[in-house]
């Protein structure tokens, strides 16, 4: 096979070339790709049977994407329309899976990418992600908010394009979520629940929702349920806060840049946005990994936490899980991968036997003999 023959093959294709009259990109865009999206819909029976009345809960699994979480979706067209463009270098203000993900497509592109990480606060896994794909990297003494205020001022350098979810392209790409698990299961779900940190994929969700539900390739629109943790929740506050902390890195935000965005997916959907602690954050991220096999990192387990918190005695009466329908169908967005961040649950678990090399010591240690 020629080599030319070689790189024209499509074994999978990324957002961009699914869902291209959805997006806003022409026939000469060039197309930026790592096979982004497609990533599968997994039916969580521990959740569902947590859940009861013959509700179904489903687990998007967005760490499953090139670089480990949902930024992808986006990351592909806004790292193609700054392309087309002519932009020859790329900035981001991150948490850490935005600049992982905008390192990587900016590698592919060849374009200079630059990333503003608020220092000591960024999982070991995506700060080297930025490393490996040759991201110049600046840590910053505050934290993500001022990091974007800084890099919102790049605005100016015409040579730049910021690749945070102010860029409206980044929000275009994510909403390809929705299309896809709105293709997997025939419909829109009754409801979706997810982490918000920055507000961009939950704006991002609602956006893509309601595209294919006016298109009539859906006949409902789900309530959507963002999750915040506590110590970082604006939206549920109503208020921003100026010194975030979570255990959940990815979500440590005080002022959210989608802000209107998310009250606007919250409130015309009817739905809402609830707390969960650090504690229940780490609790659900274990119980996940361990009863269905899912690793997400905490930002992720914000979502399962959600769910879980909002089935149990303590129910909010605004949360839609409180009157939920029999036979419902939940989608649970888990946003990121959880080897990203292997610090923070291996601090808080480890239980390792030790055993002399010898099978009766292990046998022993495993109390099989
Ligand atoms: C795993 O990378 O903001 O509400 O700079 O990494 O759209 O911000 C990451 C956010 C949820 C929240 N889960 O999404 C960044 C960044 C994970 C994340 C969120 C993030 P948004």
């Amino acid at each position: 096979m020629k080599s030319a023959e070689v790189f024209n093959l499509r074994l999978s294709k990324g957002v961009i070339e699914r869902y291209r009259e959805f997006l806003p990109v022409s026939l000469t865009t060039p197309v930026v790709s790592l096979q982004e999206g497609s990533t599968p819909l997994i039916p969580s029976p521990w959740l569902s049977q947590r859940v009861g009345g013959g509700s179904k809960v489903f687990l998007k699994y967005e760490g499953l994407n090139p670089t480990g979480s949902f930024k992808d979706r986006g990351m592909t067209v806004a790292i193609s329309k700054a392309l087309e463009r002519g932009a020859k270098a790329v900035v981001c203000a991150s948490t850490g899976n935005t600049s992982a993900s905008a390192a990587a497509y900016s590698a592919r592109a060849g374009l200079r990418c630059a990333v503003v990480l608020p220092a000591g606060k960024i999982a070991t896994g995506k700060l080297l992600q930025a490393v490996m794909h040759g991201a110049e990297i600046v840590s910053v003494r505050g934290n993500f908010d001022e990091a974007l205020r800084i890099v919102r001022a790049f605005a100016e350098l015409s040579d730049f394009e910021i690749v945070n979810s102010i860029n409206p392209n980044r929000i275009q790409g994510q909403k390809t979520a929705s299309f896809e698990i709105c293709d997997t299961l025939g419909d829109a779900p009754d409801i979706h629940i997810l982490p918000v940190g920055n507000a961009g994929n939950i704006t991002a969700y609602w956006l893509g929702y309601r595209e294919y539900y006016e298109v009539g390739r859906s006949k409902r629109l789900p309530r959507m349920l963002g999750i915040q943790a506590e110590g970082a929740a604006p939206l549920y506050y109503r208020s921003p806060i100026p010194d975030p902390e979570t255990v959940a890195t990815a979500i440590r935000i005080g002022k959210p840049a989608s802000w209107s965005g998310a009250v606007e997916a919250v409130t015309q959907s009817g739905g809402s946005f609830e707390i969960v602690s650090d504690e229940e954050i780490l609790n659900a991220q274990k119980l996940l990994a361990s009863k269905d096999g899912i690793f997400v990192e905490p930002a992720s387990a914000a979502s399962v936490a959600g769910l879980l918190k909002c089935t149990s005695s303590v129910r909010c009466p605004t949360c839609p899980l409180a009157r939920l329908e029999p036979e419902s169908t939940i989608v649970l967005t888990v946003t990121g991968h959880g080897l990203k961040d292997p610090s923070t649950p291996a601090a808080n678990s480890p239980n390792i036997l030790e055993a002399e090399p010898d099978i009766n010591d292990v046998l022993r240690v495993l109390k099989l003999k």
